[in-house]
């Protein structure tokens, strides 16, 4: 019987080659027909990578929304097209994640910031904003500062869009050439790649659950729980344990009058593009609630402060590290906005 072709390609190569060379008598070299072949398979295996990579690497659209404490407390959603219709903004830069020479200068093209501060306003008590990426990478940026230097968010590059590996399609960047004490204070990790959401200081609580929304004074009802741990990822938090308190997804459940059916999952979506893809949701069944504490915190700290959006507030999905789930990749999650009930 022979192997069809695609389970050739499947095999371990190893073992597929010591057996062929045994064929031909137990030498210790292939033939040179072999060889023809292998390197073509290699050729062939090699322009699917590249084709591969050149797929994901086409400049993709994105939508941008601005949020937060706004001065009417709306958000406001920009398709790609409106968003180029935006970008009418020059800044000539070096740009720090451009390894190959860190003096090129480029022209970027993109939506300043301050303008968009000016127009959509913030509320009076509003310090800073913060931006978050598709993959729930986020930063804040004193809004001082924003209002004060040509920041953009930047939609082209020498005159092209920018690829996903460049950090587009929507890249946040600081004009280093100009203002250099602005480098200062902002260095390459301030540059975020793949931004979708601008938030002006901090969201109000609008957690959805099924049809309900529910809000600070809603979730300040539930039996309040306090979770003493090292912060599931990697911004803004003191190192170390820090108190975390919340309440139950479970108890905010019955509140929202919804009911997990025993082979039920819920689903925390989060804002970021990963924490709203459907083929690999962050997911928790039945068991999971009943046998661990899952919360959803709100405050820090001794003195129980609200948690900032800079530290992916004002919902956090936050469990112990000794809670063993039946799903091994669940994260802790920022900027929770909903919660789905999946039968
Ligand atoms: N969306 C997003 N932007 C990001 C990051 C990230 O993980 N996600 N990493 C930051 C950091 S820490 C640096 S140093 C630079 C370069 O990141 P890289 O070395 O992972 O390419 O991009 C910044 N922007
Ligand atoms: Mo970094």
């Amino acid at each position: 019987m022979w192997l069809q072709p695609d389970v050739w390609k499947n095999l371990p190569v190893l073992p597929l080659v010591t057996a062929i060379i045994c064929l031909g008598g137990c030498t210790n070299q292939p033939t040179e027909e072999q060889l023809e072949i292998w390197r073509n398979e290699a050729i062939a295996r090699n322009a699917e990578i590249v084709a591969d990579n050149a797929k994901k690497n086409q400049p993709m659209e994105s939508n941008l929304v601005i949020q937060g404490e706004t001065a009417t407390g709306k958000s406001v959603k920009f398709n790609w097209q409106q968003v180029g219709v935006l970008a009418n903004t020059y800044v000539q830069t070096t740009d720090p994640n451009y390894v190959i020479d860190r003096n090129q200068v480029f022209n970027f093209r993109g939506l300043p910031i301050s303008k968009l501060l000016k127009e959509f306003g913030h509320q009076s008590n509003v310090t800073e904003v913060t931006f978050l990426s598709d993959d729930a990478y986020q930063i804040t940026v004193s809004l001082a500062d924003l209002l004060t230097y040509p920041i953009i968010l930047a939609i082209a590059n020498n005159g092209k869009p920018i690829n996903r590996d460049q950090g587009g399609p929507i890249y946040l960047v600081f004009p280093y050439r100009q203002y250099p004490e602005i480098k200062q204070k902002y260095d390459e990790s301030f540059w975020a790649f793949y931004v979708s959401n601008m938030i002006v200081g901090t969201e109000k609580v609008q957690l959805r659950v099924g049809k309900r929304t529910l809000n600070l004074a809603a979730l300040d009802q539930l039996p309040q729980v306090t979770l003493t741990e090292t912060v599931g990822y990697r911004i803004g938090w003191p190192s170390g344990k820090v108190k975390l308190h919340g309440v139950r997804v479970r108890d905010v459940l019955s509140l929202a009058g919804v009911q997990l059916p025993t082979l039920g999952e819920v689903v925390v979506r989060g804002k970021a593009q990963v924490y709203r893809s459907t083929a690999n949701p962050m997911s928790f069944s039945a068991a999971d609630l009943r046998e661990c504490e899952i919360l959803l915190v709100t405050r820090w700290g001794e003195d129980k402060q609200l948690i900032p959006a800079k530290l992916g507030g004002p919902v956090t999905l936050a469990f112990s590290s000794e809670c063993k789930t039946k799903t091994s990749n669940i994260r802790w999650v920022t900027f929770v906005e909903e919660l789905i009930i999946q039968p």
